[in-house]
């Protein structure tokens, strides 16, 4: 019997790290060869599991709680950013801070403390229990209501309307939180809505290419952890294109069976994916099918940001940068 196997992988452009995961990974591997082990990171750095395991073997200890951080340690915040509470509770333990939280992020909380000084309340936008949402929202004491879908929009209930303003998570689908912002003006015509959307460049870029992705391909797969929310809405996206899609941490989670009767396979990577797994997927499907592989025209991202001050290293020479840092723009090897 004949099985019919891809004949071609095309690889979305943009994929994998964007620059606010990029700069957080360096800030600990800095920290680590300034320093040395043990540096503490409060929650994963960013939500990829062969990320944190690299860390881990570094010397990273990764805490959820800054409880039993020996004091004058130093600590790194995630890059999803933290609450008010947890920066005063860093400096009260006297821990040395690091903070890795995206400078896209810190736009968010400096924005929603600016406004919040004005009189504001907040609608934000986002999933409950997620980090980003826990530091954005814990930027104030109360006055911030949480919509986490449609449903949630008449639910709310602000203690004014005149001066609401709206804020989101910067990883969500862009498509959900366009229609939640139109339910939110309907029923609060003069929410104020940010200049410049709080989804982010990053988020938007690999949204646009996976749906130009399922226009090409019969199935699309998504390389990133479960717990990253910006990799499950780029798995959600393929699918609610109609295209069949799996996402997988690493190669060792493709299941050959998906590839049957599959002409054409899409590849892309969340904002926490390091390239050296989408490459590994590669030569994992091409060692099933032998296929050929391209990478799809689109944005070729050259963002990236300052490190904190206190990190510079002898020389200024950064640490020996690991397979970790490259980005998901050159073509492959194949
Ligand atoms: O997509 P989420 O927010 O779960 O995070 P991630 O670590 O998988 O990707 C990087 C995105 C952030 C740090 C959120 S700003
Ligand atoms: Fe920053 Fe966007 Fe990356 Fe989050 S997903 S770390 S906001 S660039």
């Amino acid at each position: 019997m004949t099985v019919n196997l891809p004949k071609e992988v095309v690889l979305a452009q943009p994929r994998g790290f964007c620059a606010g995961v990029d700069r957080a990974i360096e800030i600990v591997e800095r920290a680590l060869v300034k320093f040395g082990a043990p540096i503490y990171v409060r929650h994963e750095i960013v939500h990829n599991t062969y990320v944190v395991n690299d860390l881990k073997a570094k010397g990273a200890i990764f805490v959820e709680e800054l409880e039993g951080i020996p004091k004058g340690s130093v600590v790194i915040f995630s890059a999803h950013g933290v609450s008010r509470a947890l920066q005063q509770e860093a400096v009260a333990r006297g821990l040395r801070v690091y903070d890795a939280t995206c400078p896209l992020v810190t736009k968010v909380h400096v924005e929603v403390a600016k406004l919040a000084r004005e009189g504001y309340e907040f609608i934000m936008i986002g999933h409950a229990g997620h980090p980003e949402v826990e530091g954005t929202m814990g930027q104030l004491h109360d006055g911030i209501y949480l919509v986490q879908e449609l449903a949630d929009v008449d639910k709310i209930t602000p203690r004014q309307t005149e001066k609401l303003a709206l804020v989101t998570q910067t990883t969500l689908s862009v498509d959900d939180a366009r229609e939640i912002t139109t339910a939110i003006r309907a029923r609060f015509p003069a929410v104020r809505e940010p200049k410049q959307q709080d989804i982010c460049y990053a988020t938007q870029n690999r949204q646009d290419a996976v749906k130009m992705l399922t226009r090409r391909v019969e199935m699309v797969i998504v390389v990133g952890s479960q717990t990253s929310s910006n990799s499950n809405r780029l798995l959600e996206l393929a699918q609610r294109m109609g295209t069949p899609a799996h996402m997988v941490d690493g190669a060792h989670e493709l299941q050959p069976q998906w590839f049957e009767g599959v002409n054409t396979v899409g590849l892309t990577a969340g904002a926490s994916a390091p390239e050296v797994l989408v490459q590994e997927v590669i030569a994992r499907i091409h060692e099933i099918s032998g296929v050929a592989v391209r990478t799809m025209d689109g944005v070729t991202e050259d963002m990236r940001f300052p490190l904190p001050k206190g990190l510079k290293l002898d020389g200024d020479e950064p640490p020996e940068r690991s397979a970790l840092h490259v980005r998901g723009q050159a073509s492959t090897t194949l």
